[in-house]
């Protein structure tokens, strides 16, 4: 289990996050607040953490209690249930939102780690907007941690000036980060006008996570030459005015026990018999894509590859069915207001070409699906298809890989997610060649029974969860604090 307490025997725990583990909604009919779980792959993960821990979790106030319930609600504890920890509010407004969240965080910090500094907008009232809600965020850290030892810790690309607005308070606090992002090369970050403020703030952290080994270098090199760091390459280390911090890669994963549960539950057989009939009235092969709608995850590629096999291979019409789970993400962006349209048109076209009278090519279901429901869809699939351009690890490729109760299924990863990194039984796609992506398909589904289930079964055994992933960080984060501390003059 998670060792948080055996390297930090006596400080309190509070994780710092944009998104928050539950919401609190005015219900106008019931004339009560009503409790809801966001979906999300991390705020499910952590949760049950920190209610074995206890401490606090910050997080924006996304639910929108009503003006006489918000302040009654700013700190609550939950879950309602059964409380156990503290949620702690930071409220944003109509601006906010605009600027720091939909603004510097979603339309410059992720099209520019995604490579694609063609779709930032550098606008000055972002940046303003985005350094003002981490100062709101870091004052609601240093009011809750007032008098007592803590050990924070901050999640992703929304909060990258935060820690330094805690340790220039709190320099006693020891404080973590975990980017869930691609941390790219210094040629990209370095067309950030902020380069050098984002960087200190991330650099006031004892210990800077990232998904991959490639991510840390990227950050280094960065914190290098474009923050005057001094770097210890074979330490991985960054010191910057005095303080250390730590980098170094952590690849994420997802709570397989969840994932299998779920893929396993009763009843399941009889649903997958049911989506069987449903999208593949014609018999054969089922395919699954599940992500995000967004330009980060190579959805028109996907299609592209889709739309060659079923051109080159007519033999697969009718008998090769595509199921893509696409949720509606950031739609108040253009560019993912573009791209759904986009989509939409491709997978019309498709249809209209292939389809036949009771088969559809491409099943496209825009919408959030419960844990429960896409582990079946997972377990029912053929082959999962995950074609991203640039991606942090991917936490599809592992709940497809947990969910395969049958074993019979085969992942085609794309060479441009992190999970490839260390998932390297899967077939590994180049989602740029789109030719070459319809063959890899066609060999899947031409692969003999025994060599589909042999290696999803090394897949199987070489996941490792979760749980391994925060032990592996904090345990590297006990040694980073612990050299901070050492070095703090007294
Ligand atoms: P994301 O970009 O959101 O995460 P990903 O890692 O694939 O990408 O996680 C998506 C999560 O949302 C998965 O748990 C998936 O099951 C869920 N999901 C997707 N579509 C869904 C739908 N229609 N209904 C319900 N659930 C859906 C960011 C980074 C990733 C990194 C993670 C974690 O971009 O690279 O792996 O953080 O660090």
């Amino acid at each position: 289990g998670p060792l948080f307490r055996e390297m930090f025997p006596d400080r309190r725990f509070v994780v710092v996050s944009n998104r928050e583990p539950y919401e609190h909604k005015w219900s106008q009919e019931v004339g009560e607040m009503e409790v809801r779980r966001p979906a999300g792959g991390l705020t499910s993960a952590l949760d049950p953490l920190l209610q074995a821990l206890g401490g606090m979790w910050v997080a924006w106030g996304s639910g929108e209690a009503d003006a006489a319930a918000v302040d009654s609600h700013h700190r609550v504890q939950v879950p309602p249930e059964n409380p156990s920890y503290t949620l702690r509010r930071v409220w944003l407004t109509h601006h906010d939102i605009h600027r720091y969240y939909l603004g510097f965080s979603n339309q410059f910090l992720w099209p520019l780690c995604h490579l694609r500094p063609d779709l930032t907008r550098v606008r000055s009232r972002y940046w303003e907007r985005y350094r003002r809600v981490n100062r709101r965020f870091a004052d609601a850290v240093l009011e809750e941690v007032q008098g007592k030892d803590a050990a924070i810790w901050f999640q992703d690309y929304h909060l990258a000036l935060a820690p330094l607005l805690v340790r220039a308070r709190r320099p006693d606090l020891t404080l973590a980060h975990f980017w869930h992002i691609p941390f790219p090369p210094i040629d990209i970050f370095r067309l950030a006008p902020q380069a050098g403020y984002l960087l200190r703030g991330m650099l006031a952290n004892d210990l800077m996570g990232f998904h991959l080994p490639i991510f840390a270098d990227n950050f280094l090199r960065c914190a290098k030459r474009l923050a005057g760091a001094e770097v210890d390459w074979e330490a991985r280390t960054a010191t910057l005015d005095g303080h250390t911090c730590q980098v170094g890669a952590f690849p994420i994963s997802i709570d397989i026990d969840q994932f299998r549960q779920a893929a396993q539950a009763d009843g399941v057989e009889e649903q997958m018999q049911r989506i069987r009939q449903r999208y593949a009235p014609k018999g054969g092969a089922i395919g699954i894509g599940v992500d995000r709608m967004d330009y980060s995850k190579g959805l028109p590629e996907k299609f592209k590859a889709l739309e060659f096999l079923w051109d080159r291979y007519p033999e697969y019409r009718e008998r090769f069915t595509f199921i893509q789970v696409a949720v509606p993400s950031r739609s108040d962006i253009e560019a993912y207001d573009d791209l759904s349209q986009k989509v939409d048109n491709q997978v019309r076209e498709i249809n209209e070409r292939f389809g036949t009278g009771d088969w559809r090519p491409i099943h496209l279901i825009k919408q959030s699906l419960p844990v429960d429901r896409l582990a079946i869809l997972y377990r029912t699939a053929d082959v999962c298809m995950i074609s991203s351009l640039q991606d942090g690890m991917n936490l599809v490729a592992k709940e497809y890989v947990a969910s395969q109760i049958d074993g019979n299924g085969v992942l085609l990863l794309s060479l441009f997610a992190g999970a490839a990194e260390e998932m390297t039984e899967a077939t590994h796609i180049n989602p740029y060649d789109p030719e070459g992506c319809a063959l890899r398909i066609r060999d899947a589904l031409t692969l003999p029974a025994e060599l589909r289930k042999a290696g999803m079964r090394r897949q199987q055994e070489a996941l490792t969860g979760i749980y391994d992933w925060m032990d592996d960080l904090f345990h590297a984060w006990g040694g980073a604090a612990a050299g901070s501390a050492a070095a703090r003059p007294p």
